[in-house]
């Protein structure tokens, strides 16, 4: 195993780079950096297309738009118009927890779909999505509905928004139609994007009777409630006396969702994710938003003091001084032994597009240090910080995509916070500001965007590090190349992960798979 350093990690990228044909390791050099805190802006390629013949670990836009982002929201019910495999294979693997609310419905363990076959494709499966839609009405009576095409329905072209809007009108519920085919882009990206915009155009801010809600109120946003991450963080804050108005989107619900616009904050955990909402919101309802994480002890305990610090009330900032002091004698009391024994051990983090980041907060509690990162499908303000974004081109998935121009409602626009106030988070970067990945890796360090199995390969082998947090799609190459792999993504059956208690369910689990002695028996089978 060679220590990581800059000129370790350098010739690990020449060979990497190398062993491709002349023009494709051309293109990926553009995606592997050695961090240099010395560049003052170091730059990295991220968010374009995967080279052909390359194995990736992306996704596509349906699975950005009905997978991550509409999904969640428990109370609705998501048709997928396609052929059923698009929904078969994506049902319940994510992971996204929804506790019903007064209305008694959830319906995040169905799958629903038209099941278009042949015949469809050939004659279009419009009539197919009136009955299905109806269906569902009839059987479920949800408050609303979502449909959501895959590629075929693409291709043929079926009218999904002329069909949803007449039959929102026929029941007078909300129907809305997400165009989310997954060609659609260069990853899930493109269909985070998608739903987004049909989110903040049919549902955000719509219920108009809602009455303003007194005291510190927030939406919790780009968080999905994964393994239940959510309701530790929600946990939490309610104990600092900050109100949740509505999550977007894990354990989300329709009619929150509508009162989005009562909050006098927005959080934002997933800033690649739901960054379009959240400016949409700010310029719309004129609700400031930070970026925050609630992955790791000091993550969360440095975001409670962010709140305080935008809400600026000496009451609310000492009742979340108490909370952190309270959370945190708990949660160390139960850390220190595992910090002990995961001190020093290296990580790998390859995931989707924040928590390749997120994480690095989390392992840093447990005295590891993460040696190798990139995202699936980041972009580059996620590598970066915002501030790169006039600098950035216009982003290959664009195309396609409607974009939504807000303008100003004044009779809404009331903003909460004094001018003052808002002046005072413009300029504190500290606040406002999203710095991205790149600031917080280490000299010597490597970053790999959408890193390919190939390269996987070449980093585990020279550097094999102690642990890599990862996804369904190599999780069992690296277990098999004797590397203990945590899955990121849907967690592998376990969390909340989130927040105070959820740290110390992280490291138990951490500390099981890197301490256990059965690693060093694995022999691939390829190797013999
Ligand atoms: Fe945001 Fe996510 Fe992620 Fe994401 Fe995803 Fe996910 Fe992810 Mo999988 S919204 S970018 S598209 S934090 S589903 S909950 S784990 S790749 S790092
Ligand atoms: C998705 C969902 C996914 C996949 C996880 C994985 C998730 O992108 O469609 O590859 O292991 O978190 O469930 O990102």
């Amino acid at each position: 195993r060679s220590p990581i350093d800059s000129t370790t990690t350098q010739t690990a990228v020449k060979d990497i780079v190398e062993a491709y044909p002349a023009k494709v390791g051309k293109k990926r050099a553009k995606h592997i950096v050695v961090r240099d805190p010395n560049i003052p802006e170091q730059t990295i390629e991220a968010n374009v297309r995967t080279t052909p013949g390359i194995i990736t670990q992306r996704g596509c836009a349906f699975a950005g738009c009905k997978g991550v982002v509409v999904g969640p929201i428990g109370d609705v019910v998501h048709i997928v118009h396609g052929p059923v495999g698009c929904s078969y294979y994506s049902w319940l693997i994510r992971r996204n927890q929804f506790r019903a609310r007064a209305n008694g419905r959830n319906f995040v363990n169905y799958c629903f779909t038209t099941d278009l076959t042949e015949h469809d494709i050939v004659f279009g499966g419009m009539n197919k999505l009136r009955q299905a839609i109806q269906e569902a009405y009839d059987l479920f009576q949800p408050p609303a509905i979502t449909v959501h095409s895959t590629c075929p329905v693409g291709l043929i072209g079926d009218d999904i928004q002329g069909v949803s809007r007449e039959m929102s009108e026929k029941l007078g519920i909300s129907i809305v139609a997400f165009n989310c085919e997954g060609y659609k882009g260069v990853s899930q990206s493109a269909g985070h994007h998608i739903a987004n915009n049909g989110f903040f155009k049919n549902w955000i801010g719509t219920n108009e009777e809602a009455e303003e809600v007194e005291g510190y109120t927030v939406n919790l946003m780009g968080e999905y409630n994964i393994g239940g991450d959510t309701w530790e963080i929600e946990r939490v804050l309610e104990k600092c006396g900050i109100q949740v108005i509505s999550k977007l989107s894990g354990d989300g619900s329709y009619d929150e969702a509508t009162e989005s616009h009562l909050a006098k904050l927005n959080l934002v955990m997933c800033h690649r994710s739901i960054n379009y909402m959240a400016d949409m919101m700010e310029t719309k309802f004129g609700i400031p938003w930070i970026k925050v994480n609630f992955i790791g002890v000091n993550a969360f305990a440095k975001s409670l003091r962010k709140i305080a610090e935008v809400f600026d009330d000496p009451e609310l900032t000492e009742r979340i001084e108490t909370v952190i002091a309270e959370e945190m004698a708990e949660t160390e009391a139960q850390l220190a032994t595992y910090r002990e024994r995961l001190t020093g051990k290296t990580v790998f983090l390859f995931v989707g597009g924040s928590r390749a980041h997120h994480y690095q907060e989390l392992f840093a509690d447990l005295g590891m240090k993460t040696v190798v990162a990139g995202y699936e499908f980041a972009h580059r303000d996620d590598y970066e910080g915002r501030d790169a974004l006039p600098n950035i081109k216009i982003d290959a998935d664009s195309r396609n995509i409607e974009e939504i121009h807000v303008k100003q409602d004044p009779e809404r626009y009331n903003p909460p916070f004094s001018e003052e106030a808002l002046a005072k988070m413009e300029t504190n970067n500290t606040l406002k500001d999203y710095k991205g990945m790149m600031p917080d890796m280490g000299e010597g360090t490597l970053l790999v965007d959408n890193i390919s199995h190939h390269e996987l390969d070449v980093l585990i082998e020279r550097f094999k590090p102690d642990l890599i947090g990862s996804g369904i799609k190599d999780k069992y190459v690296i277990e098999k190349l004797g590397i203990p792999c945590k899955q990121l993504h849907n967690y592998d059956y376990g969390g909340p992960f989130a927040g105070f208690r959820g740290a110390v369910n992280f490291a138990k689990d951490v500390d099981l798979r890197v301490n256990t002695p059965v690693w060093k028996y694995v022999k691939a089978p390829w190797l013999n």
